[in-house]
């Protein structure tokens, strides 16, 4: 059935059949507890009423989502293929396998585990793993032991402390990097000595000279690479040559960007995967996966990846693993790579829309699948922008900009990120629209003053019938480009 849709990825056009199978599993969860029923529909409504701009979010295919919701949930399988410490595991053998084998010959890793549940999963594993090989192994050499069972009260905990010694370098948040990537409030920050790097004062972009100098100053023992608002490409080759300078170890977190990995958008040096030690992912956001992590390793790590469970992780979740194995084999066509190459291109002209209505933007532009716009212009926090333009129908989320005046939570930017549009089969022509309606509802929208007369960081106002007239903008994009078509719900 042509649908019109012919250059969105497999898998997001439906049959008929798979449109009332999806009625019939929702007439099934009505009889148990309908509330859940009718916010899974409300939530399909709603995906497909807004804008989607968050840049980690997408829409998976109807294959991926349908791989999740089956008895595979039901089956223990901690450890790992072909060993495992409960019995009857063999189909989940069978899903590991597959994914992994997807894993790495999409990505043309050495080594691929499928089994972290999360972002954080992934980069708690790697972060293990790393400190497995660096810490653990040859401290147990020393101590004449074979695992950590065998040592001496003593020796245990000269080990812990040698665990709490080591130390980490990773991009700064408000440069772009992430939670994981060793900040205080999260347990990377707590398990390592933490430093960040940052970006040119002047043009927001990484400055790889700068790097080098700190990594020689603090030398730690990993170097994150990796962000998830930066809106620009990294350079893995001298990321490498940075690591090798120190002898770091190189972790690169390409949750933001693996789609565009795996879509070969991203090659030589900026392909992360054949420079670093270790690559973590998401699989939900470019990679248009089920919600999930990944890691991909050389195989000199692979021993010490795969204790990601049960050291950090619990028992795998084989639904996912199965719906991640689905994903990747959709990751492997041309129809992905041209879906890739589109997110980049779409992102490219909604950059180019935002600057040429006065937009600022960090960093200038944009050459992967986020904009950051710096919201001060307007005259708003990043809050106010982020509030203002949900009311209109547009879905972002607010954003630091480097060295925020504003701070974490009001913040100075919206980030915007093409991949979920471009699922949906937004062109170029449609983003610049999105750019115009984003412009006008900012350009329209006032802070409330304090009571000492000065803006406010948190409330604002628009013009009487702004968000109705921008839905109303919104929802002729949205009906031209449905989310999946067919299904109907
Ligand atoms: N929450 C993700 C993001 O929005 O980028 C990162 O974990």
């Amino acid at each position: 059935m042509d649908w019109g849709h012919r250059r969105l990825p497999p898998g997001v056009i439906v049959t008929e059949q798979l449109s009332s199978a999806y009625q019939t599993l929702l007439s099934a969860i009505e009889a148990v507890e309908p509330r859940i029923a009718q916010a899974t529909r409300d939530e399909l409504t709603d995906q497909r009423a807004s804008l989607k701009l968050i840049a980690s979010e997408n829409y998976a295919s109807l294959p991926v989502l349908a791989t999740m919701g089956t008895w595979l949930s039901d089956k223990y399988a901690e450890g790992t293929v072909g060993h495992r410490f409960y019995a009857g595991c063999q189909n989940v053998d069978v899903v590991e396998s597959v994914a992994a084998e997807h894993a790495r010959e999409l990505f043309g890793a050495e080594y691929a585990y499928v089994q972290p549940h999360s972002g954080i999963d992934a980069n708690l594993t790697a972060y293990w793993a790393i400190l497995a090989h660096h810490v653990e192994t040859p401290a147990l050499a020393e101590f004449g032991a074979k695992n950590v069972s065998e040592l001496s009260e003593a020796d245990w905990e000269t080990l812990r402390a040698r665990f709490g010694n080591q130390r980490l370098l990773g991009m700064s948040l408000d440069a772009g990097g992430h939670l994981t990537h060793g900040f205080r409030p999260n347990v990377s920050g707590k398990m390592f000595h933490q430093r960040s790097y940052g970006t040119d004062p002047e043009t927001q972009l990484l400055d790889y000279d700068a790097l080098a100098k700190q990594a020689a100053e603090f030398k730690p023992l990993v170097i994150v690479a990796g962000y998830s608002a930066y809106p620009r490409r990294v350079n893995f080759a001298r990321m490498r040559e940075i690591a090798d300078q120190v002898g770091a170890v190189l972790m690169v977190d390409m949750a933001h960007f693996a789609g565009l990995v795996a879509g070969k958008v991203f090659q030589g040096e900026e392909n992360p995967v054949p420079w670093a030690d270790v690559v973590t992912t998401t699989t939900h956001k470019s990679l248009r996966g089920p919600r999930g992590g990944l890691v991909l390793a050389t195989k000199d790590y692979a021993a010490d990846v795969d204790r990601g469970c049960p050291m950090v992780l619990g028992g795998p979740l084989s639904h996912v693993m199965a719906a991640k194995a689905v994903a990747l084999a959709e990751a492997r066509t041309e129809a992905f790579q041209d879906y890739a190459h589109r997110v980049v291109d779409n992102a490219r002209a909604l950059a180019e829309g935002l600057l040429k209505r006065g937009g600022k933007l960090v960093t200038g532009g944009t050459d992967n699948h986020i904009v950051l716009l710096d919201v001060t212009g307007f005259g708003l926090t990043g809050r106010q922008a982020e509030s203002a333009l949900l009311d209109a129908g547009i879905v972002t989320n607010r954003n630091s900009v480097p060295n925020d005046p504003n701070g974490a939570w009001y913040t100075s930017g919206v980030r915007l990120g093409t991949p979920a549009l471009t699922s949906r089969g937004f062109t170029t022509s449609d983003m610049d629209e999105v750019a115009a309606m984003i412009t006008d509802v900012l350009t329209a929208t006032e802070p409330t003053t304090t009571k000492e007369g000065k803006p406010g960081k948190a409330k604002y106002t628009m013009p009487e019938n702004l968000a109705s007239t921008t839905q109303d903008r919104a929802a002729k994009l949205l009906e031209m480009r449905p989310l999946y078509p067919g299904l109907d719900l």
